[in-house]
């Protein structure tokens, strides 16, 4: 299995990374690229035009401001796309989120919250699940394990209060 992450800038990683940490969690292979709609506008078409042959099965792509990333990759593909828009400096990710989740009917991009790398990566471990059933077990004992930490955190919580 393997996902693609795209960014629209290298000053996108520091939140980006939070999306690998996710996939190397749960052992899916991934590659991370930056690219840009409005500034590598032919590799940004060649990559997505070309990403199933490469073997890719899911696209993640984050950009801000007039992010149009998500939106030309899912234009050139029918993989599916999950849209991180980046918080801005400007607008507080407003922009950037308007920008990934209003797309018009016929190319869908699968849009998480602003700066969402985390649920980005694991909407993207989902979709995966849905042929590698390795990965829905993984995803049962995540969401079991989250369940588990936050019980013992009100445990601990009305016990010391
Ligand atoms: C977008 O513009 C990028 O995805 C980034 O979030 C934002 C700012 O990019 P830089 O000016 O930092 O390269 O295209």
């Amino acid at each position: 299995m393997k996902a693609a992450i795209i960014m629209g800038s290298k000053s996108d990683y520091p939140v980006v990374s939070k999306a690998e940490d996710i996939l190397k969690q749960f052992g899916v292979e991934f590659e991370t690229r930056i690219m840009s709609a409005h500034r590598t506008p032919k590799v940004t078409e060649a990559f997505a035009a070309g990403a199933e042959e490469a073997g890719v099965e899911v696209i993640i792509a984050a950009a801000g401001k007039a992010a149009h990333l998500a939106g030309v990759l899912a234009a050139q593909t029918a993989l599916p796309v999950i849209g991180i828009p980046m918080k801005s400096s400007t607008l507080d990710g407003l922009d950037s989120l308007l920008s990934t989740v209003q797309m018009p009917k016929g190319i869908p991009v699968a849009t998480v919250a602003v700066d969402g790398a985390e649920n980005a990566a694991l909407l993207a471990v989902q979709i995966l699940s849905v042929k590698y059933g390795d990965l829905r077990e993984k995803m049962k004992a995540y969401k079991a394990q989250m369940e588990a930490d936050i019980i013992a955190l009100d445990k601990e919580f009305q016990e010391n209060r």
